[in-house]
């Protein structure tokens, strides 16, 4: 009996401590519980899609922008900037932003003309003549306007970065009038003013995504490609292309793009920091570029590309060849955007 007594006490005791030690587990894991509710929330991933390397302006804005908000805001957001269209290309990227599937972008606005015909204003050759005029129209009432005709289209542009003035080259000849273009195969941005612009000169336009170029033109799928100075450098595209014209036939955006819902979402102080940050991050980046552009083109004629400057009579030959995609844009732009811009740009002067 006592031995049988003494086996019922021992496991009356095991069942206590198994009893005990559920009970207390169920305690330490409630009262854990409790306490990862007061921690604060893990931070927000924001997400940056570049279509361009992390050497160029825009990327390293992108970091600028990443230092800042952090630093500010610390453990609430976590920035992530991504290069080389790794998130997709600038289509791609911005399509996600608007679904909600990432949370920025730095796109060239002339991809997006088929969601905000607006921006087309921007495509018109020739439109912007200095870097003024184009900060003019970036931080004054235009700007502005283009910025609110994104919204309905579920994204807030947070600042006004550089791609800046388009410039030609191709691996064939020196082009110094559209006459030289003929049978040039050039590739174009995704815009249908770029098309018409560059038919109009005489060449073989054809749209490709950005990421897809340098490979075009190592294997003469195309002859040539257009872009700014800080791109055509560090892109290395002076190791495929031996000619550069300076056109500047077109002054493009960069623009910093967020998911407005996402945006909205973000408590009023945060919001008024992260647009500051994209402020600061603006002026570095259009600074740096604008340095970058005078530096490069000696970096260019070093490295072994013939840099052809044109005269103002050789220029006009080229504005005088997209008279046409005036006549035929300006209507579907608006008028009196078109008109608004021009004066702009010509009060910056
Ligand atoms: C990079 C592009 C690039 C643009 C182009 O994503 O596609 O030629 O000039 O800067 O936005």
């Amino acid at each position: 009996m006592l031995e049988i007594g003494g086996r019922k006490m021992k496991k009356t005791l095991i069942l206590s401590v198994v009893l005990l030690t559920a009970i207390s587990l169920v305690v330490f894991a409630g009262g854990s519980s409790e306490k990862e509710k007061a921690a604060p929330k893990p931070a927000t991933v924001l997400k940056i899609s570049n279509g361009i390397n992390e050497s160029h302006p825009t990327y390293l804005a992108c970091k600028e922008f990443e230092k800042m908000v952090e630093s500010k805001l610390p453990g609430k957001y976590d920035v992530q900037v991504y290069a080389n269209a790794q998130l997709g290309d600038d289509v791609r990227a911005t399509e996600a932003v608007r679904m909600g599937t990432l949370e920025l972008v730095a796109t060239s606005a002339s991809p997006l003309t088929g969601l905000i015909p607006e921006l087309n204003v921007f495509d018109l050759p020739f439109i912007v003549t200095s870097v003024k005029a184009a900060d003019a129209i970036y931080d004054g009432p235009i700007g502005e306007k283009l910025a609110s005709l994104m919204e309905p289209k579920g994204i807030k542009l947070l600042a006004y970065y550089e791609n800046g003035f388009r410039q030609l080259t191709n691996s064939v000849r020196e082009v110094k009038s559209p006459a030289d273009l003929k049978g040039l195969k050039i590739r174009t941005m995704q815009n249908p003013i770029h098309l018409a612009a560059w038919r109009a000169m005489g060449a073989n336009p054809t749209p490709m995504p950005f990421s897809e170029v340098f490979t075009a033109m190592q294997q003469k799928t195309i002859d040539g490609q257009e872009n700014p100075i800080p791109t055509i450098y560090l892109s290395k595209y002076y190791e495929v292309q031996k000619y550069l014209t300076l056109t500047g036939h077109v002054y493009g955006p960069h623009i910093l793009l967020i998911n407005k819902k996402m945006f909205d979402s973000f408590p009023a102080e945060d919001q008024k920091i992260i647009l500051e940050a994209a402020k600061e991050s603006a002026k570095f980046q259009r600074a740096t570029n604008r340095k970058m552009e005078a530096d490069f083109i000696v970096e260019l004629k070093k490295v072994g590309m013939v840099v052809t400057e044109l005269t103002p009579e050789q220029l006009k030959a080229f504005q005088d060849a997209v008279k046409p995609v005036y006549d035929e844009w300006v209507p579907k732009i608006g008028k009196d955007l078109v008109a608004e811009f021009q004066a702009t740009v010509a009060a910056a002067k």
